[in-house]
């Protein structure tokens, strides 16, 4: 049986959405941040050395960094589903957004919320911040302008890694400029299984409004 070690108000909440995609079994062992620092509590620790979250458990061993578990997830359990096949162009595709999602995009937007809560705001930062943030939802947006999903138009668990920025980025940044990737947002989360793992997670911050 698959466990997900699941912090409230996280990118875990994506692997969650990925298995109710997939319809597997899966069981949730929460963890809650602690409301003061937001950090994830010590038990994490036990599980990852930089205790983080998500973690995968199967059968004993623990897939550490979303990408690498939904990637694991898609191999191992898919069955061929919201996985492109292995040499084609689709499957590269599928990688390098796999990668660019925590690699590359995700830096823009963690630097805006750390340096937000600078006394002032990290002000001297903020316009090259602005820029990066401006050129990297401009590429996603830009991607998206005449699909749905980002790997030949064909829903894949490049769309579920990519999930997390869609969302985290309005909150740290605007999406007016980006009216495809705030589609994107919206697509994802109309879906029943994006609405099955929120009932599965709990607290989650950056969903739909109530
Ligand atoms: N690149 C990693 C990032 C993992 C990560 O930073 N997780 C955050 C939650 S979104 C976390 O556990 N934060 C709690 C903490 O740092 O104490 C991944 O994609 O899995």
């Amino acid at each position: 049986m698959l466990v997900v070690h699941h912090l409230n108000n996280s990118r875990s909440q994506r692997v969650l959405w990925l298995l109710e995609e997939l319809e597997l079994p899966y069981t949730v062992t929460h963890y809650a941040r602690n409301p003061e620092t937001n950090l994830a509590p010590p038990a994490l620790e036990a599980l990852h050395p930089l205790g983080k979250s998500p973690v995968l458990e199967d059968a004993g061993q623990l897939i550490l960094e979303s990408g690498a578990i939904i990637d694991y997830i898609l191999r191992r359990h898919g069955d061929g589903r919201l996985l492109p096949t292995a040499g084609t162009a689709a499957h590269e595709q599928y990688l390098q957004w796999l990668h660019y999602a925590e690699g590359s995009a995700m830096l823009p937007l963690m630097l805006r919320m750390y340096t937000s809560r600078l006394p002032d705001q990290g002000a001297a930062l903020q316009p090259r911040i602005t820029e990066e943030l401006n050129r990297h939802l401009g590429y996603v947006d830009a991607a998206l302008a005449d699909r749905h999903w980002l790997v030949d138009d064909s829903f894949s668990g490049a769309d579920v890694q990519m999930s997390f920025v869609a969302e985290i980025a309005p909150l740290l940044h605007t999406l007016e400029p980006f009216p495809h990737l705030a589609a994107f947002r919206k697509r994802i989360q109309d879906r029943p299984a994006y609405r099955r793992a929120l009932e599965k997670g709990g607290a989650y911050a950056f969903g739909p409004a109530p």
